[in-house]
């Protein structure tokens, strides 16, 4: 295990973005730069859209019906556009604010804390090993993810497992293993067979040979498909199977369920994140692919769910966003930051 970084609790760490700028850590610092601005020109029609609202503009109604089409267009969905639009005037009153620019610092504020929820780093270190399940809708870069969260975990030192619990196809465990191979991390694999038993294997060798973290990929499917979601329960139970002799402290395993979420799945993700969440009780979320045409707003959606769930479900918490991808490459995962997203979605 690394040194523990800023922690949450003894012995553990937590992956966080590149603090910016100290001069010992110039290249992390760049690398962190250069995929906010793969980020910012993936958001840029978003970006574009919003602030085209604020050109020669009076803050007038008509400015907020505006924004309102803007916010919709980028797949906020209504509630968080109306809840943004509100917190937007309030804030416009508050400051006298009487430029566009002065409103649209505001409307960046506004949606930096409507994000602010999901911004949690994923922490290791609590058990040994973690074990993290990953799951969500076909293609929607599950396994990509997996293969650069790796690599973000063997940079914090962490010795990592690879579990391939897609059996279904060859091809599936040929790309974990390809991802195993350039991380320099070991692999559970089998042809064909139970998932289930892949992943039981996998965390027993974890515990076994001492990994940190124990990284289960599935097959991607669909929240329709209901013998499929039982096959996602039933790996979640045989994996905390696998871990009841209780050498990990506390909860049993998988101790991260994520949904990796396809960026430009627009408001179906939110249903994604509500059908997997019931399945599976999920904390965390990586959406991937937001350099594409991706509009970004549906994270304000999901934010403002899980908001309205923790106030009417005691008990609850908003899911999440551990990573953002924003391309193909192994660099391209970063965490995720709610400033720096609003800034980036607002233009
Ligand atoms: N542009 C872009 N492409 C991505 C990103 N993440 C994944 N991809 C691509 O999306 C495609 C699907 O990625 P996978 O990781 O295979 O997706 P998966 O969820 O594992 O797919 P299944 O296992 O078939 O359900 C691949 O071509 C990836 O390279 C991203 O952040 N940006
Ligand atoms: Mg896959």
């Amino acid at each position: 295990m690394p040194s523990p970084s800023p922690v949450a609790a003894p012995d553990t760490f937590a992956i966080r973005a590149a603090t910016p700028a100290p001069a010992a850590a110039p290249t992390a610092s760049a690398a962190r730069q250069g995929w906010l601005d793969r980020l910012k020109t993936g958001l840029k029609k978003t970006g574009s859209g919003i602030q085209a609202v604020f050109v020669n503009a009076q803050i007038d109604d008509a400015l907020y019906e505006q924004l309102e089409d803007a916010l919709l267009m980028a797949d906020t969905g209504i509630p968080a556009a109306e809840h943004i639009l509100q917190d937007l005037k309030d804030r416009v009153w508050r400051h006298s604010a009487t430029t566009p620019q002065a409103v649209r610092g505001l409307l960046v504020d506004a949606v930096a804390e409507v994000l602010k929820p999901l911004e949690k780093p994923l922490e290791i270190g609590r058990h040994t090993p973690t074990v993290i399940m990953v799951a969500g809708v076909n293609g929607a870069g599950k396994t990509t993810s997996i293969g650069k969260l790796t690599k973000h975990l063997a940079n914090e030192g962490c010795t990592v497992l690879l579990a391939a619990a897609d059996t279904f196809r060859a091809a599936a465990r040929e790309q974990l293993a390809i991802w195993a191979d350039r991380n320099l991390v070991e692999i559970v694999s089998q042809a064909g067979g139970d998932p289930s038993a892949v992943a039981f294997d996998a965390v027993n060798a974890g515990k076994a040979r001492g990994k940190d973290v124990v990284l289960v990929d599935t097959a991607g499917r669909l929240p329709t498909q209901l013998h499929l979601m039982d096959e996602l329960r039933k790996i979640k139970r045989v994996i905390a199977k696998a871990d009841t002799d209780g050498s990990g402290s506390g909860a049993l395993a998988p101790h991260e369920v994520l949904l990796v979420i396809d960026g430009n799945t627009g408001q179906n993700a939110l249903a994604q994140v509500k059908a997997f969440d019931d399945a599976l009780g999920l904390t965390g979320l990586v959406v991937t692919k937001l350099d594409g045409t991706a509009k970004g707003g549906v994270l304000c959606a999901i934010a403002r769910w899980g908001e309205e769930r923790a106030r009417t479900k005691p008990g609850t918490a908003p899911v999440p966003v551990y990573f953002i991808g924003v391309g193909e490459k192994l660099e391209d995962l970063e965490t995720f930051d709610a400033r720096e997203f609003a800034q980036a979605l607002v233009g």
